[in-house]
């Protein structure tokens, strides 16, 4: 029995499914999952000591490649002075006025300690700053694991075809609407039918959590135009795209601006830190300054903000990143369109869809949850286990994304093609 197969029978008996968290178990794709043991660069390394270049990258964060030199040098010298103190410090302070000189709509920003708490707590000032209580958010988006957020929702629910959780009061789903990914009508209907009661439209301005999705053209104007018509909140969950799509996150991308934004995974540089943020006048609804509860032990971790810290003042002085990833992502998404998938890709974000026909090259479209439901499975999880017995991880499952990073080279890039078109169904 290998290392990895031992490990996950411990787990099992101690942890609910043997995992930290519903995907890393492979229940999408079938099979034992792997442990990793190291990971350095573009590779992640097993328990059994195999070696996989990663297109995973802990689901987004380790965008210049897993243990950077520099990233982990800051890290180490942060831990010999203090693992926390519950007390401000210096960086937290370099690390907001780095996001709102990257993020233009980000005025002012609070740190917290995962994207489920970021998302979570910016619906909460946009109910508190409206007076409202009602939300939309859109079929196949994820936005954490909060439970008025837990409807519908994408990732992890999605791959195991449960796209609502037990647990979650139905007085407290009722104020959650909706929508249709990439149908602002299904807005605006929702809007309508709910004069003045909206707070906020909660989106991932790319979707990737029903595999990618990107937005139609219009598609996030119309987002824009209908709130502020309706006195709601634009909500931008950012915790992919920011510091993803490029350093100012989606609205540089999209040129579309949103009222909060929450930030995670890049934001902290693989360590557990998020953040939300806006402008001056809905942030400051925060408590001390606002009537707004929100608070946390760890919040704004001096190790957490200065792993942080270290990755985006590298991204910064280093913004030709964003142009090589993007290259990257487009090498991928030619080779795997020439078997016939259907592929969604922004920037260094992307996923292939199985969608029906793509045998015959026929796949069609995938532009909301529906779409994305109807992708063939099965046929994914032999692509998924034909990837990885050639050294390559993907995620274990058709509805998360692929994600490069600065060290995937042109030689690892050129493998991946390879073993895409090696591959037979
Ligand atoms: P966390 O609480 O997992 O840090 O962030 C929640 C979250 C919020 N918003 C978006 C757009 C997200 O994608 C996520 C979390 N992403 C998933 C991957 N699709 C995390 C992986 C997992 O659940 O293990």
């Amino acid at each position: 029995m290998g290392r990895s197969e031992e490990l996950f029978k411990r787990a099992q008996k101690c942890i609910p499914g043997g995992v930290n968290s519903p995907v890393r178990a492979f229940g999408a794709v079938g099979g034992q999952p792997f442990f990793a043991e190291r990971a350095k660069g573009a590779y992640l390394y097993d328990a059994d000591q195999n070696r996989y270049l990663d297109y995973v990258c802990s689901w987004g964060p380790a965008i210049l490649g897993h243990a950077h030199p520099e990233v982990v040098e800051e890290v180490q010298k942060a831990c010999v002075d203090g693992l926390t103190f519950g007390v401000c410090t210096q960086k937290e302070v370099e690390l907001a006025e780095l996001v709102t000189e990257c993020v233009p709509d980000i005025e002012m920003l609070r740190l917290v300690n995962s994207g489920t708490e970021a998302v979570m707590s910016s619906v909460r000032v946009a109910r508190g700053f409206t007076g409202r209580d009602k939300i939309i958010k859109f079929a196949g988006n994820y936005h954490g694991h909060s439970d008025g957020l837990l409807v519908k929702a994408g990732s992890g629910l999605m791959t195991a075809c449960v796209p609502d959780s037990a647990g979650v009061p139905a007085s407290c789903a009722a104020d959650t609407l909706m929508a249709v990914y990439n149908d602002a009508a299904s807005v605006r209907r929702l809007l309508e039918e709910n004069t003045g009661q909206v707070a906020a439209v909660v989106v991932e301005p790319v979707a990737a959590n029903m595999g990618v999705v990107v937005p139609k053209p219009g598609f996030l104007e119309e987002l824009r135009r209908l709130t502020r018509a309706h006195g709601a909140l634009l909500i931008f969950d950012e915790v992919i795209t920011g510091f993803r799509l490029a350093l100012g996150g989606a609205t540089a991308y999209t040129k579309v601006s949103a009222d909060l934004h929450t930030f995670g995974k890049i934001i902290g540089g693989g360590m557990p830190l998020a953040a939300y943020g806006g402008k001056k006048e809905i942030m400051s609804c925060v408590a001390p300054l606002g009537p707004v509860y929100q608070a946390g032990t760890l919040s704004g971790n001096p190790v957490a903000v200065t792993a942080g810290l270290a990755t985006l003042r590298i991204l910064k002085a280093h913004t030709e990143i964003y142009d090589q990833i993007d290259r990257q992502g487009a090498r991928l998404e030619a080779a795997y369109r020439k078997r016939g998938l259907t592929v969604n890709r922004a920037g260094s974000l992307l996923s292939a869809f199985f969608t029906p026909g793509w045998r015959e090259g026929a796949g069609g479209s995938v532009e909301n949850y529906e779409d994305a439901c109807r992708c063939d499975k099965d046929a994914f999880a032999r692509y998924f286990w034909h990837m990885l017995s050639q050294g390559i991880y993907v995620a274990p499952s058709q509805f998360e994304a692929m994600f490069v990073s600065a060290a995937h080279t042109d030689e690892m890039i050129g493998d991946t093609c390879k073993a895409v078109e090696a591959w037979r169904p």
